[in-house]
């Protein structure tokens, strides 16, 4: 499927670099494994019915947020539609970064984005910049929370449910981390700070907000000692070992873990996933319309189509991750008859008590403990700094035992060598 996207995106870019026509193509930078595929001509097919204008949509994709800020912030790169999460969005609303949403061009009968944002994620988009609305820049795709996929074999609920799970001696080289830095650093936080926040001298949104750097030397400190014990740091290719049983401890999405448990099943392997007792960060990741984009029409349909309940349905249910739309339809797909009942209206209003699948929609206890990241500005550098460090040491000692093994074996070569050259010399010098 990859590559196939591939070679379509590397057509779409040479028709348009042969015709120069590009107002028929539209191009989109999302997260990998973060869609299903087959919505992509649909929406060409869609936008052709609607609008009689043909386009095409050459696809591409990114595993973390700094890889696809740094493309557009640096790179002014022309995409017309991505997928930043909210501390990104927040960013890039404070950089002058996006174009507002032109939601008038899109007829009410269509209008899927005015009839599907759920009041939460509206709430919650408005949050992400006190100054600005987000609402007016960016429309939810998916979300979730951070929180800890495990091996039911191996771990225990109670040993997953607190963050120093990631240090746990017995999971030593089975652990396997997001290579996200701000999605690592908010829940080892949250729980450096346990304290505080019970006294109530901290709150979690203040926690959000901090990159003072006593708080990330404490950070690096701790993931220093947790290092070792790591198996991976992965953008995508945790919940593949975690199926595997290679890994049993993952500090992972929610949507990977959702992913993960049921291919896991398949194969007999158990998995759980929970939200460790000190508390996390809940994550929305949003459409948004980038400055340098070329095609904002179709852009704002192809968000539009997006909000659609059956093609969010169908996001879902291939990728493992929670649409953020909030129509009916989307809820009723997702209603099972043997969960417990949870709290909901958080979310779909009126479902107080709906038997839905608790890693996709977290009740609302969970979410009581969880808050959103947000933009640190220039003080994300020091963050990157500090992973580097974390993560080029363990590169790095790894280099010394791999180069100080092989410094021992050529020694040991060197004098056996000898030694048998002088025994040699010896029996020569005896005849
Ligand atoms: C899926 C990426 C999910 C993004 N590969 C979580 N914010």
């Amino acid at each position: 499927m990859k590559i196939k996207s591939f070679l379509l995106a590397a057509l779409a870019v040479l028709t348009v670099s042969c015709t120069g026509d590009r107002d028929k193509v539209l191009k989109v930078y999302n997260w990998s494994d973060y869609i299903d595929e087959s919505v992509i001509p649909e929406f060409e097919q869609w936008y052709l019915e609607k609008t009689g204008e043909e386009i095409s949509v050459v696809y591409q994709t990114f595993d973390v947020n700094e890889t696809m800020l740094s493309k557009i912030e640096k790179g002014h790169e022309d995409y017309d539609v991505v997928c930043p999460s909210d501390y990104i969005i927040e960013r890039m609303l404070n950089s002058g970064l996006l174009l507002p949403l032109d939601f008038a061009s899109i007829p009410d009968s269509v209008n899927y984005i005015a009839l599907n944002r759920s009041p939460y994620i509206q709430g919650v988009f408005r949050d992400i910049n006190p100054e600005i609305d987000a609402n007016a820049y960016s429309v939810a795709y998916m979300w979730g929370t951070t929180g800890i996929l495990y091996n039911t074999a191996e771990v225990s609920t109670e040993e997953a449910s607190t963050w120093d799970v990631i240090r746990n001696p017995k999971f030593s080289g089975r652990i396997l981390i997001k290579d996200a830095p701000r999605d690592v650093y908010g829940p080892v936080l949250i729980y450096l700070r346990q304290k505080e926040l019970q006294e109530g001298s901290v709150t979690l949104q203040e926690l959000m907000r901090d990159s003072s750097d006593g708080s990330i030397a404490d950070v690096e400190n701790y993931l220093r000692e947790v290092k070792d014990g790591v198996l991976g740091w992965e953008a995508d290719f945790g919940k593949d070992q975690m199926t595997k049983g290679r890994g049993v401890v993952s500090l992972n999405w929610s949507g990977d873990a959702v992913w993960a448990i049921e291919e896991a099943a398949t194969v007999g392997v158990s998995l759980d996933y929970l939200v460790p007792e000190e508390g996390s960060t809940v994550w929305f990741d949003g459409w948004v319309i980038p400055k340098y984009a070329k095609n904002q029409k179709a852009a704002t349909w192809f968000i539009d189509f997006m909000c659609r309940p059956d093609i969010a349905i169908r996001n879902m249910e291939e990728t493992g991750y929670v649409s953020a739309n909030g129509a009916m339809e989307v809820l009723e797909s997702q209603l099972d008859e043997e969960c417990e009942p949870i709290d909901l209206s958080y979310f779909f209003p009126g479902a107080d008590s709906v038997c839905v699948n608790p890693v996709l929609y977290p009740d609302k206890a969970v979410i009581d403990r969880c808050a959103l990241e947000h933009d640190w500005g220039a003080d994300t550098d020091k963050l990157l700094a500090m992973w580097a460090r974390v993560k080029g040491d363990n590169a790095s000692s790894w280099t010394f035992v791999i180069i100080a093994v092989a410094l021992v074996a050529a020694l040991a070569a060197v004098v056996a060598s000898r030694r048998n050259a002088a025994q040699r010399r010896r029996r020569r010098s005896r005849r």
